[in-house]
């Protein structure tokens, strides 16, 4: 594995870049352009996002990948302008600049904002060099892209990443790897690329996304250098470049370019807990009834690789789960989900019919000599699925029934870099053949894409074996685009404060990357914790859009009790307080399915103008209302907080903190420094103990009143399902306006057809000084109570479809 601790040389003696270009062709979207024996193709496929191929041996542009959601493209506006030194697309938010000798091809927002402009001497071209040092097989000419850094320019993003937030300066590798034990900064890629960077220039994002499955390389810019580097090993040149200016506005248009993330099931927001592993069915009902005996909330429990016989996926060990069904249907009665692991090595075996099937069919990797490609896993010696070929992922994917049809719930993708015990943690060599049906590729070429080919299967197959119900996949290896098929899991972390911290930056890199639906193993994966760190996780896990608490075999039990008090009850208040906030982080995961934007988000996505935020990469936001910042050391209860502009009240003791503002949080065991955003609703369910428990009823709508206004959503629907799409939904905006004393909280119409079942709408005002003068709902006597001891008001209104008005004075 040594090729991902060196950092080849940016500018290797066989590159050539791309000399003068002539017009050969163009349509209302695109220009086609030759320079030598290349064509290249700039293209606007919205106003904001244009596409760049570069196809050296002369071919047909082809932009199919696992990347891509979305190939066809509305007609846009573009306007193309042409002089005999370059050729301008404009449309009405971005112009692409294409100066044609020597061929270079730059960007520019609405406000004319230079971005991602070629450099001028090294633009973009080829090597000619065959890199047959990291592979047996070239590859054939190897892409490269050298972009100017703007002024004041900063790079995030890259996917699932090591280390800070931050990525100026770095050098990153995408090549997906089940890495060496202690996720540190010497290293940056892990199970996951997403070869997409982001960049914010003095308040205004760009992005772009370099599609190439195959390892792929970026150096982002030292200052001295003034240039970032794209480059890939063989295949193409094809890039996009999404103009923002926003950071909303560049994921908006990259996950409709790579796809949304689909809406869960409401069960997989809820407490998970997993173990490697729970061993047998008593071990399993031991830990359910541990949650509700204690009261703890959580919804599901993982099975990890010992519930197989053997390690044969999909299949039972009759010894340790004689009755699967019993218990699944016994738990399902408690309010347990199971969530079983598969992975994608399968045992070569003669007497098991999965593999059988696969080698009759035809299904499996092959070695150049076209034999069936084995290597060892959990079972021994396996062969491995090509899910690049469509009939594999169809058959992979209805394989599944082994599992669903005794009531498992959800899939656990694990191992698919693919991760391989010869050499010890290695990967597939890059010349197995993957058959593709009757597209065959190398294994470097696609290397990448095999995660998210697997977890695309499985999602695929569960909705045929399921249609009525939300799949839930997670995987651990994945391409950009991977949101579309699965949430992400960031493997193998350790039981260390540093990995506590390192979540966050990862986390909001991921956001920034277009997968919100993820999460880390809460305690940590390799190791010992102890009490405090594992309270301490479970303070910033609660607000994970995942949460799921996991460990390694061989370790310390990890469950929330382990190390008991003060540690379990500080456990179970953060899961509690999750659990009450699902209808808040629901209507959070409709925004991301509608729009992208993610969950967990870092502060510069809602104040990009502000450059503190940059850094910031110790606290985030959880949607736009909730900044968390927790304590990411041991023995210590205070930290520095940075609030943005803005007013913020503290969560647990009401405190009020004008930003932009430093501030030293105080947070004793189970109050994570949580702060909430004045005038903007949160929407709170009651105590459960696992989502299925009962209705929302009542929905509390906690909000901090004060001079302004904002506003919030709340989604809600049946929480699985499909028919949300067919306008089953209730949607409603929530604002608070308070002016002159006066607090105005308008709830809108209700929008969809989706009936809440509830009694009580429940409005929980907090910071008030004393009992208010007048609380009146729609201009009459309202149905309220002032507690004098929390400063908190409280209003019961009716659940109804029509808008309702409270009005209080204070
Ligand atoms: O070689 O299935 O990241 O979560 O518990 C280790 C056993 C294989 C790695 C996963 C981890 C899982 C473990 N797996």
């Amino acid at each position: 594995m040594a090729e991902i601790f060196e950092n080849p040389p940016q500018i290797d003696a066989g590159y050539e870049p791309l000399g003068a270009a002539e017009l050969v062709d163009h349509d209302g979207r695109s220009v086609r352009l030759k320079a030598g024996s290349t064509i290249v193709e700039v293209s606007a496929l919205a106003p904001d996002l244009f596409r760049v191929g570069a196809f050296p041996d002369g071919s047909t542009p082809r932009y199919d990948s696992e990347a891509i959601a979305k190939q066809e493209w509305e007609p846009v506006k573009v306007s193309m302008e042409r002089s005999h030194k370059e050729i301008t697309l404009s449309t009405s938010a971005a112009t692409a600049h294409v100066s044609l000798d020597p061929l270079r091809v730059s960007f520019a927002d609405a406000s004319g904002r230079s971005l991602a402009a070629d450099d001028e001497e090294l633009g973009m071209g080829f090597s000619r060099r065959p890199d047959a040092d990291v592979f047996t097989q070239p590859l054939g000419p190897s892409p490269r892209l050298y972009k100017r850094r703007e002024e004041g320019e900063r790079y995030f993003g890259c996917g699932e990443r090591t280390s800070g937030l931050e990525k100026t300066g770095s050098y990153q590798i995408f090549w997906n790897v089940d890495p060496p034990l202690g996720h540190t900064a010497a290293f940056n890629n892990l199970y996951t690329s997403i070869p997409f960077s982001f960049s914010m220039t003095s308040g205004r994002a760009h992005g772009l996304l370099f599609d190439n499955p195959g390892r792929v390389e970026f150096d982002l810019a030292l200052e001295d250098e003034g240039r970032a580097y794209y480059g890939a090993e063989g295949a193409n040149l094809v890039y996009y470049v999404f103009c923002g200016p926003t950071p909303w506005a560049v994921l908006d248009r990259y996950t409709e370019l790579t796809g949304r993330t689909p809406m869960p099931p409401l069960w997989s927001l809820g407490n998970q807990q997993c173990r490697y592993s729970y061993i047998d069915e008593d071990e399993v009902r031991e830990v359910a009834r541990g949650f509700r005996e204690r009261d703890i909330p959580c919804d599901v429990i993982y099975l990890d690789i010992h519930y197989m016989d053997g390690y044969r996926v999909f299949t039972w060990n009759e010894e340790r789960f004689p009755e699967p069904e019993k218990l699944m249907s016994e738990l399902r009665e408690e309010g347990f989900r199971i969530v079983t692991i598969v992975d994608p090595g399968v045992k070569v075996d003669e007497n098991y019919p999965v593999y059988t099937e696969g080698r009759e069919r035809d299904l499996f990797c092959k070695t150049g000599a076209g034999e069936e490609y084995h290597n060892a896993v959990w079972p021994g010696i396996c062969a491995f699925p090509d899910f690049a070929n469509a009939e594999t992922r169809e058959w992979w994917g209805a394989n599944h029934s082994a599992l669903l049809d005794v009531g498992v719930a959800g899939i656990w993708c694990d191992m698919n870099e693919p991760s391989l015990f010869i050499p010890k943690q290695s990967t597939m060599p890059g010349d197995v053949v993957h058959p593709g049906g009757d597209d065959p590729k190398f294994h470097a070429q696609i290397h990448n894409a095999y995660g998210s080919l697997m977890a695309r299967s499985v999602r695929e197959g569960l909705l045929k074996l399921r249609p009525d119900e939300r799949p839930f996949v997670i995987t651990r290896a994945g391409y950009a685009g991977l949101q579309r098929h699965a949430m992400q899991w960031t493997g193998d972390n350790s039981s260390w404060w540093e990995h506590l911290w390192m979540s966050m930056p990862q986390l909001q890199n991921l956001g920034l990357s277009g997968v919100a639906w993820a999460g880390v193993d809460v305690g940590g994966f390799w190791g010992d914790a102890n009490g405090e760190l594992l309270a301490r996780w479970a303070e910033f896990g609660a607000f994970q859009p995942f949460c799921r608490n996991h460990t390694a075999i061989g370790t310390r039990r990890q469950e929330p009790w382990a190390f008991g008090e003060p540690y379990e009850s500080a456990y179970r208040e953060m899961m509690k307080l999750r659990q009450r906030l699902l209808p808040y982080l629901y209507s959070l995961f409709d925004e991301c399915h509608r729009t992208g934007a993610p969950i967990l988000r870092p502060l510069l996505f809602e104040y990009p103008e502000d450059e503190t935020t940059y850094t910031a990469d110790d606290e985030f936001l959880l949607g736009d209302a909730l900044l968390v910042a927790p304590i990411t050391r041991p023995g210590t209860e205070h930290r520095h907080v940075y609030l943005p502009r803005g007013c913020w009240f503290h969560y647990w003791t009401g405190e009020r903190f004008d930003g932009p503002a430093h501030i030293l949080a105080h947070a004793p065991l189970g109050q994570p420094p949580l702060y909430v955003k004045a005038n903007t609703a949160v929407p709170m369910a009651p105590d459960m103990a696992h989502t299925g428990e009962g209705t929302w009823d009542p929905l509390t709508l906690l909000l901090y009143p004060t001079a302004g206004a904002d506003e919030s959503v709340l989604y809600e629907d049946a929480g699985d399902g499909f028919d949300y799409e067919d306008g089953e939904y209730a949607r409603r905006t929530v604002s608070c306006e308070e002016a002159a004393g006066s607090v105005t909280v308008r709830i809108s119409e209700r929008l969809g057809s989706f009936v809440p079942q509830r009694q009580e709408l429940r409005l929980e005002l907090r910071g008030f000084g004393s009992a208010p003068e007048s609380v009146e709902v729609n201009g009459e006597g309202a149905d309220s109570s002032y507690d004098e001891e929390t400063g908190t008001v409280i209003v019961s209104l009716g659940e109804t479809e029509s808008v309702i008005t409270v009005e209080i004075v204070r």
